[in-house]
């Protein structure tokens, strides 16, 4: 598997799946979540909405990922997993590490070969972004998968040079 890192905004990108930083009611949200829903149009919302009449009526729980159309994006399929919001106080790095593994799960199940990952919590949800750059790169270097281009993509230079450290394994303490 290879990893790249790109600076840029995850809608533009042309991997077979991108990965939406969703919330449990799968029905929109800012950041990475409203731009994904404003790019791709109303399909994706469409099949949203299906996933709460069926099988996810208590929407998608914290940790998991679900795929749907890509509607009107150069993707084929958007992955929707649900970050933890960050607690200083109990950790949730491991549901953090599931956002990946099983995104990445979804992706070997649609026959994926390429996943572009934004840096799923740290925004709305408040994660510091070294602490979930290093989660992040390790959860999916830890994850058997079919999936051979990995790539995240960070909005911000900060951002990047977290992931940066996080590959290179010079990330600091928290
Ligand atoms: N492309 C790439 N990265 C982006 C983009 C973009 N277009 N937009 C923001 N980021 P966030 P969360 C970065 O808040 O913390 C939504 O309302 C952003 O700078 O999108 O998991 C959902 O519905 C940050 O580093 O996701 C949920 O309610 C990272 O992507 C909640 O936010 C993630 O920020 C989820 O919060």
């Amino acid at each position: 598997m290879r990893i790249t890192l790109l600076q840029d905004d995850i809608t533009r990108q042309d991997a077979d799946a991108i990965v939406n930083a969703a919330n449990s009611s799968l029905l929109g949200g800012g950041g990475v979540d409203g731009a994904i829903h404003r790019r791709g149009g109303p399909a994706i919302l469409a099949d949203c909405r299906m996933l709460r009449a069926s099988r996810y009526g208590r929407g998608l729980p914290t940790g998991q990922a679900v795929a749907t159309t890509a509607g009107e994006l150069r993707a084929r399929w958007v992955i929707h997993t649900v970050g933890p919001v960050f607690s200083a106080s109990q950790d949730r790095s491991e549901l953090l590490a599931s956002c990946y593994r099983e995104s990445l799960r979804v992706a070997d199940e649609l026959g994926a070969a390429s996943v572009a990952f934004p840096a799923i919590s740290t925004g709305i949800y408040g994660w510091p972004m070294g602490d979930a750059a290093r989660i992040a790169v390790g959860a999916v270097r830890a994850t058997p998968t079919r999936v051979t281009d990995v790539r995240f993509v960070l909005f911000s230079q900060d951002a990047y040079a977290a992931f940066e450290d996080a590959v290179a394994g010079t990330a600091g303490g928290p």
